[in-house]
């Protein structure tokens, strides 16, 4: 007999509804669930294979710890003891920065496992934390943190009234968004160019999204910064801000010193940096002024550029002065509706400053607490991270130089992964932890509600019954802790706690009680606007020019790639990251490079052949697709692979200098066929 469960997906930031359809111990089938108010019915393959994720041949079902004589299975107890023996052992001898975490992307996704994992290294009382951010997009929390005084701020399209909306190095019909969740993605792209709304798409190629648009734009990558630079100079000398917006929060010092800098980047000066033509430049600058209030959504097209920071605060800067922030019709800034941030914030009046680095790597500024990724293998060959604990996440392929990560990684006293499901890292690891799937616990989007375009939440029950020994991260994170004598979790909460105990504790802030949350599954309730402005702002400003970007942009010249053939990052909608696809049957993406066919022909090329792509980091090997849809001078990589793998392109040396952000778009290359 078979029974239907309502959940709702945790691969990524769209949050799916879903019906799974269970007989037994078995899922039959996952389908988009048409009563859910946000994805209204719609699934992407890989929420639709969560059932083969589930029944994974790949998945962990009991702990595992490496011996000299190979893996052996081990009891919770013994690798409890065994871990907390080592933890100990690394504290007393080299201090706790010796013990590390890394906290990956699919760890956000469990709220009380990200949670438990935050609050780990706070007790063991490491500096040296890591997560999946610094890899992705550290300028976002930069620039919020620089232009209003708090890092954590999340502009999200008010998408019923706003009329313009320009994605810039994004790409949600494939990825379903960029900290703006975007559930159902060709529905609502086609949405937001309905005339008169117009959606432009600002990308290196043509993408399934820019096909949705009203208008598209292809600049050189790395070079978006100078499209908005352009809008920004413009809206300032010839009309299209919001005066009155600007005049209640804005320094006026710093609104002159913006048109001196952004004066340079004229149209002629703008087209012969992007290579977009100068007429193209003016029709998105008229459509900026025609609507007036506009939502620019970044990607990581943008934020993995070596003018990610440029881009990004410009970006802001340009919502700025046409008074689109915290407004209705523009964009507004989600608190979170469980963390609720908004409640008991202050103005932060003092200027932001870095931390100090890690030792090996003092250069890396510290900026979020906690240090950047392009630091872990320095700081494991230099002896300083003699342990790691790695949560929902994959560094192995994720960080750059993929043999130097793996060995410095199998060179730990101890490599602790709580996973799902086998990988690159868990073979490297001394001890690997059987982590519930999402199907098995129940679960609220603690850090993800806030990408939500909605100010809403949910709810999920655990669906399935957890297989072989497996166990929640928040219980096996705060059994880690107690081994050490350490405690992560409040009272009354124990580690015989049940999921929704846990969930129960993360919901008190909420805007809603837990027990309405859980009946009602979804709850909504309308954005709030204003709370930015009145309590975060100091003196109601946005420092519209933080000293450390106005540099940056003085030096634009060194940051824009080089004249040649540049690598770009891309996704795939079948693949996740580096997650194992187990999606057979419905088909599996492919790692795939997309040039153009004069580049193609100028190297002799044709389409199916294997590539070298080379440059001063090293080389990967891939097969080319020609298409006339993508810029002449891109090469466009898929990345996640372990084959075709793009981290051998990138470099722990080669970092932003603001963040420590490793360049993973926009690089120099070469290609040469096999
Ligand atoms: N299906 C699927 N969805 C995912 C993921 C996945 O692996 N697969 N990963 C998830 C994660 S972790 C993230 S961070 C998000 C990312 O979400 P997005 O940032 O939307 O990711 P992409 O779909 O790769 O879109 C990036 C776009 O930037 C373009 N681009 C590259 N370089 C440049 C440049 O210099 N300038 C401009 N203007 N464009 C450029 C690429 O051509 C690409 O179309 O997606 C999430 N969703
Ligand atoms: N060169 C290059 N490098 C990149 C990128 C790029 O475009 N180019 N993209 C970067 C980006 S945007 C990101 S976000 C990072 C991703 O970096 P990571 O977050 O380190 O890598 P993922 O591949 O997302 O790994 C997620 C892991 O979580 C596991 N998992 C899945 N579900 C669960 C669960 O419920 N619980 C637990 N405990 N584990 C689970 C999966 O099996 C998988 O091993 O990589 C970055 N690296
Ligand atoms: S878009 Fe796909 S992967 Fe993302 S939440 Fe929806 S079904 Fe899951
Ligand atoms: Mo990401």
């Amino acid at each position: 007999m078979t029974v239907e469960s309502l959940s709702f997906c945790r691969f990524c930031i769209a949050l799916c509804g879903i019906r799974i359809v269970i007989d037994g111990e078995r899922i039959v089938s996952v389908k988009g669930d048409p009563e859910h108010p946000a994805s209204r019915g719609y699934t992407c393959v890989k929420g639709r294979s969560l059932g083969r994720w589930h029944h994974h041949p790949g998945r962990i079902l009991a702990p595992r710890v490496r011996r000299d004589s190979g893996w052996a299975e081990s009891t919770w107890t013994e690798i409890h003891t065994d871990i907390a023996q080592r933890m100990r052992s690394n504290i007393e001898a080299h201090g706790a920065d010796s013990v590390g975490v890394y906290i990956g992307t699919a760890a956000s996704l469990d709220g009380a496992g990200k949670w438990a994992a935050e609050r780990f290294a706070r007790v063991i009382g490491t500096r040296s934390k890591y997560s999946a951010i610094s890899i992705d997009t550290p300028c976002k929390p930069l620039v919020s943190l620089l232009m209003s005084g708090y890092s954590g701020l999340v502009p999200v399209v008010d998408d019923r009234r706003c009329t313009m909306t320009v994605f810039i190095g994004s790409n949600p019909v494939v990825s379903h968004g960029h900290l703006n969740g975007f559930p159902d993605p060709i529905v609502r792209l086609r949405g937001m160019a309905e005339a008169p709304k117009e959606l432009w798409v600002i990308d290196s190629r043509v993408t399934e999204s820019s096909r949705l648009a009203t208008r598209a734009l292809m600049p050189r990558p790395g070079t978006d910064f100078a499209v908005i630079a352009f809008l920004v100079r413009e809206l300032l000398l010839g009309g299209g801000c919001d005066e009155q917006y600007v005049k209640n929060h804005v320094d006026p010092e710093e609104l002159r010193l913006l048109r001196q800098i952004v004066d340079e980047w004229t149209d002629v000066q703008t087209s012969n940096v992007t290579g977009c033509p100068m007429s193209e430049l003016h029709e998105l600058l008229g459509a900026v002024r025609r609507h007036g209030r506009v939502s620019f959504q970044t990607g990581t097209g943008t934020t993995m550029a070596s003018t990610a920071n440029l881009t990004e605060w410009l970006v802001w800067a340009l919502h700025v002065v046409t008074g689109s922030y915290d407004v209705s019709g523009g964009m507004w800034f989600h608190p979170g509706f469980l963390r609720r941030v908004d409640v008991d914030i202050e103005p932060n009046e003092e200027l932001p400053t870095p931390g100090p680095g890690p030792a090996s790597r003092p250069e890396l500024a510290t900026w979020n607490d906690e240090y950047p990724c392009a630091a872990l293998v320095d700081e494991i060959e230099a002896g300083n991270l003699r342990m790691l604990v790695v949560f929902g996440g994959n560094p192995v392929t994720a960080l750059p130089n993929p043999e130097r990560t793996a060995l410095a990684l199998a060179k730990l006293d101890a490599l602790v992964v709580l996973d799902v499901v086998g990988t690159e890292t868990t073979e490297l690891a001394t001890h690997v932890l059987p982590t519930k799937g999402q199907l098995e616990r129940a679960d609220l989007p603690y850090y993800y509600d806030q990408f939500n375009l909605d100010y809403s939440t949910q709810f999920t029950p655990s669906v399935m019954k957890t297989l072989g020994e497996s166990r929640s991260m928040w219980r096996i994170t705060a059994e880690m802790a107690n081994e050490v004598g350490a405690e992560i979790l409040p009272q009354p909460l124990s580690v015989t706690s049940s999921d929704e105990d846990v969930l129960e504790v993360l919901a008190l802030r909420a805007d809603a009680s837990f027990d309405e949350i859980r009946r009602e599954k979804y709850v909504r309730r309308e954005p709030i606007f204003g709370w930015v402005r009145e309590r975060v702002l100091p003196k109601g400003r946005w420092r519209l020019t933080p000293v450390e970007f106005v540099s940056q942009l003085s030096r634009w010249k060194a940051l824009v790639p080089p004249p040649g053939l540049l690598m770009t990052s891309r996704r795939q909608l079948r693949q996740l990251n580096s997650q194992k696809p187990a999606m057979a049957g419905s088909g599996i993406d492919a790692p795939v490079a997309i040039i153009h066919p004069d580049t193609a022909a100028r190297h002799g090329i044709v389409e199916g052949d294997l590539v070298d792509v080379t440059n001063a980091n090293g080389s990967m090997t891939t097969s080319m697709m020609l298409t006339d849809d993508v810029h002449p001078e891109v090469v466009s990589l898929t990345h996640g692979w372990w084959d075709a793998n793009v981290s051998y392109l990138t470099s722990e040396s080669f970092v932003d200098e603001l963040t420590g952000m490793v360049v993973q778009t926009g690089m120099p290359v070469t290609i040469h066929r096999r």
